[in-house]
C-alpha cells in the first residue's frame, strides 16, 4: 500500500537560533521628547509586527526569555501613547519575545499601584504561561537608551536608575521605583508585592525590603545607560501621598508573609487585546 500522505514527515519549521544576548542593530543613547502630538493610529501604523494585544516575538531568532510588561494604570492615556511609540521599537530591537498588560484601576478610588503589579502577573501568567520575566513599568517613564535591556537577571533588576526628574541619579541608594523586573521565581520568593500601600509612595521601598530580606540584591545598569525621560504631569486626583507609608515601610519583615501575591483579592471586569497592549480593567477594591 502506498504511503498515507499524512504519514510522512511534512516539511518542517525552520529551526531559529538563540537570540544573541548582546542585540546587533541597537543605537544606543535616543532622543526622547514629548511635544509632538502621538495619535495611537500612528503608533499602530508604525509597528505593524505586532500581532493583537501587544504581542512580538522576533522574527529571526529564538528568544531565551517570554516578558510580560506590566503597567499599572488610570486615566494616562496621553501617557501611554508616548510609552508604546517609543517602546515597542526598542523592544523589538532588543530581540524580545514580549506582550504588554495595561493593568487600568476601575471607578475613582484611591490608586493602588502595587495591587495593579500583582494583579498584572496573575492575570499575564493566566494569557500565556510561558512568561517568565516580569517588567514592571510605570506609564511615563521612556528609556533614553536601547542598551537597557529589558530582562531579567539571576537578581531583581532595576532599570529607572537615572532619571532626569532626580538629575539622571538614584534618589537614594535603595531606590527601587519607575521599571523594575523580577522573573517568576524571584517575584514568589518574595510574596509578589504589597496589597496594602493605597496611595502614593512607599510601595517601592517596601519591595525593596522584601528582596533584602528574601537574601537578594538589586542588578543594575551602568548609570550611563539607565537614563530616563519622565513624562511631566501634575499629581493625580485620588493618588495622595499616603501617610501610612513611613511607618509601614518598618514593617516588612512582619507584612511580606501575609500580604503579597498569594493574598490578592481583586476582580476582573474587562480583558480587551487592543492593536499594541492588553488592557485589563480590574476592581481591586478600597482601603479598607
Ligand atoms: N498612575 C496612573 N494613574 C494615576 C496614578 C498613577 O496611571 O492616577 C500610574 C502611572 O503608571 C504612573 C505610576 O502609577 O506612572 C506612578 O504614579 P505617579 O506618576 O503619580 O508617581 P510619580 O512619583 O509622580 O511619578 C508623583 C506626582 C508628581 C507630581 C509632580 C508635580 N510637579
Amino acid at each position: 500500500l502506498p504511503e498515507a500522505p499524512s504519514a510522512r514527515p511534512g516539511p518542517t519549521a525552520p529551526v531559529l537560533p538563540p537570540c544573541p544576548d548582546s542585540p546587533p542593530g541597537l543605537v544606543g543613547r535616543l532622543l526622547i521628547e514629548f511635544t509632538s502630538p502621538m495619535p495611537l493610529e500612528r503608533v499602530q501604523r508604525e509597528n505593524p509586527g505586532v500581532l493583537l494585544g501587544g504581542r512580538y516575538t522576533p522574527p529571526d531568532c529564538t528568544p531565551a526569555q517570554t516578558v510580560a510588561v506590566i503597567i499599572p494604570f488610570r486615566h494616562r492615556e496621553h501617557h501611554l501613547r508616548y510609552w508604546l511609540h517609543y517602546l515597542h521599537p526598542i523592544l523589538r530591537r532588543q530581540r524580545l519575545r514580549y506582550g504588554i498588560y495595561v493593568i487600568n484601576q476601575h471607578g475613582e478610588d484611591t490608586f493602588n499601584r502595587a495591587k495593579l503589579l500583582n494583579v498584572g502577573f496573575l492575570e499575564a501568567l493566566k494569557e500565556d504561561s510561558t512568561y517568565n520575566c516580569f517588567i514592571f513599568s510605570d506609564v511615563d517613564l521612556v528609556p533614553m537608551d536601547d542598551r537597557n535591556l529589558y530582562r531579567c537577571g539571576d537578581q531583581p533588576r532595576h532599570f529607572a536608575i537615572a532619571m532626569d526628574k532626580f538629575g539622571f541619579r538614584l534618589p537614594y541608594a535603595g531606590y527601587f521605583g519607575g521599571v523594575s523586573g523580577l522573573n517568576k521565581s524571584q517575584f514568589l520568593r518574595i510574596n509578589g508585592f504589597p496589597n496594602e500601600y493605597w496611595g502614593w509612595g512607599g510601595e517601592d521601598d517596601d519591595i525593596f525590603n522584601r528582596i533584602s530580606l528574601a537574601g537578594m540584591k538589586i542588578s543594575r545598569p551602568d548609570i550611563r545607560i539607565g537614563r530616563y525621560r519622565m513624562i511631566k504631569h501634575d499629581r493625580d486626583k485620588h493618588n495622595e501621598p499616603n501617610p501610612q507609608r513611613f511607618t509601614k515601610i518598618q514593617n516588612t519583615k512582619l507584612t511580606m508573609k501575609r500580604d503579597g501575591i498569594r493574598s490578592v483579592r481583586y476582580q476582573v471586569l474587562e480583558v480587551s487585546r487592543q492593536p499594541l497592549f492588553t488592557n485589563i480593567t480590574v476592581d481591586i477594591g478600597r482601603p479598607s
